[in-house]
């Protein structure tokens, strides 16, 4: 049971920090760093040393976890590069070193996502026995921890004040995803409808989170939603008894779970909108993550993958490609031919190839707005439409 949790649930480096720095359209360089914060979807190596201060087992730290972009596993959940990994090449910037993981400069990004994070604080599902049995996960790692962890690295970025609202300023500040962790944990205890009652606790933490950034001096910040966890295989597998008519027919996908994604993207978006109305001079884009999962599973050739898109790249026998028994990395996993033609990867997880997609459609919005502190046209950047792929949402 533990292993299949893992590959659901979770969520080193000798990179090149030398890249140019890509001026945008309009002439100067866009932004010097990015911050990030979150959970596997974004964790680019920091997992590894979490998992191994509570020696839990750690399935990233083996091949053929990045083989198709790094030639070797660098604790990324996947088989390549990871959305903030295509935003940073794009935005010209040196892949975003784990703080954790990296002995060197963070002044041009800092990386605290850590895989298996939740957004709220682990002690709230532990009250509540989830995910139960003998497991450490949720680990210390929430979203308010990894805050905390930003908030002691700060002294070393910027001095004064001033030097700390420029610096900060011209840095992106990616928050989350976060909330994926949160539900698929209490989904092993808890029904949808419970799950669905602390939504709106998971929403005003990351709301909160934004609102604690932008007090440091974030003006640019891109806040993800959540994905469709009923088309994610380890739900799928977890509930591979579920009546027929829990499937939407179209896509195979479970429709309860999904539904309660949607839920909570509308009050994110929802949030995200007063803040935006209380702090005109910051951009806020919410970035869309369900809407181009969606696309992908209803149309997989339009994509490159192969018709049965629910199916994982790497893992064991059963119907999506997960077993309990047989996790990618094991001598008897299997990986499939051509990880580009698929979705998934391991799980939770997607493969490169979507990664670029989901990129692409957050680019796309990242790159239409110019940094708030760029000129007139920065008033643009508050407006209640700053929605990456907004209209894709409902499927
Ligand atoms: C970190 O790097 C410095 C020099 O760049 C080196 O002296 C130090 O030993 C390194 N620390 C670790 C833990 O690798
Ligand atoms: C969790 O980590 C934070 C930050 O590192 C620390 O301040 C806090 O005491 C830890 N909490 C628990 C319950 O270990
Ligand atoms: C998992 O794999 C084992 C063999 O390794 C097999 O017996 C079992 O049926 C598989 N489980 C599922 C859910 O397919
Ligand atoms: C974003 O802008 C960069 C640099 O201007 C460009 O290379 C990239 O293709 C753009 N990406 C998208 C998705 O628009
Ligand atoms: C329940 C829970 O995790 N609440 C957290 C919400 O966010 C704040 C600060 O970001 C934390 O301190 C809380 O613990």
């Amino acid at each position: 049971m533990h292993k299949l949790v893992c590959a659901g649930w979770l969520l080193l480096l000798s990179l090149s920090w030398s890249k140019p720095v890509v001026s945008s359209r309009s002439g100067g360089p866009r932004y010097q760093t990015i911050f990030s914060f979150g959970d596997s979807f974004a964790d680019t190596g920091n997992n590894p040393v979490v998992f191994g201060w509570y020696s839990v087992f750690d399935p990233v730290t083996r091949p053929p976890y990045g083989t198709t972009f790094f030639g070797r596993h660098t604790g990324r959940n996947g088989d390549g590069r990871l959305i903030i990994d295509f935003i940073a090449e794009n935005l010209g910037l040196p892949y975003v070193p784990p703080t954790l993981a990296h002995n060197g400069s963070f002044r041009r990004g800092a990386n605290f996502a850590i895989g298996a994070a939740t957004t709220l604080d682990a002690g709230f599902f532990h009250e509540r026995d989830i995910p139960g049995g003998s497991s450490k996960f949720p680990l210390n790692t929430s979203l308010g921890v990894q805050l905390e962890w930003f908030e002691s690295m700060k002294p070393t970025l910027c001095r004064t004040a001033r030097e700390c609202k420029k610096f900060l300023g011209r840095s992106l500040f990616l928050v989350g995803e976060f909330g994926v962790n949160d539900y698929h944990f209490s989904f092993q205890r808890k029904t949808v409808q419970e799950v669905r009652s602390f939504v709106p606790d998971v929403v005003a933490n990351i709301s909160i989170a934004v609102e604690r950034l932008i007090k440091h001096g974030a003006r640019s910040l891109v806040v993800p939603g959540v994905i469709p966890s009923g088309c994610s295989p380890p739900i799928l597998t977890k509930f591979a008894n579920a009546p027929p008519a829990a499937y939407d027919s179209k896509t195979g996908c479970l429709t309860a779970h999904n539904e309660l994604g949607l839920y909570h993207n509308a009050l994110l978006q929802a949030a995200l909108g007063k803040l935006r109305a209380k702090h005109r001079n910051v951009k806020i884009i919410y970035a869309d993550f369900f809407g181009p999962i969606m696309e992908m599973v209803e149309s997989p050739h339009k994509f490159g993958f192969e018709e049965d898109v629910l199916m994982v790249c790497c893992g064991g026998p059963g119907r999506y490609g997960m077993n309990a028994t047989v996790l990618c990395g094991d001598a008897a996993a299997t990986t499939c031919r051509d990880p580009s033609a698929r979705l998934y990867w391991d799980g939770v997880h997607l493969t490169e190839a979507a990664n670029r997609h989901v990129a692409d459609v957050w680019l796309g919005e990242i790159n239409s707005s110019s940094q708030p502190q760029a000129g007139p046209k920065g008033a643009m950047s508050t407006g209640p439409s700053q929605n990456i792929g907004a209209g894709t949402v409902m499927n």
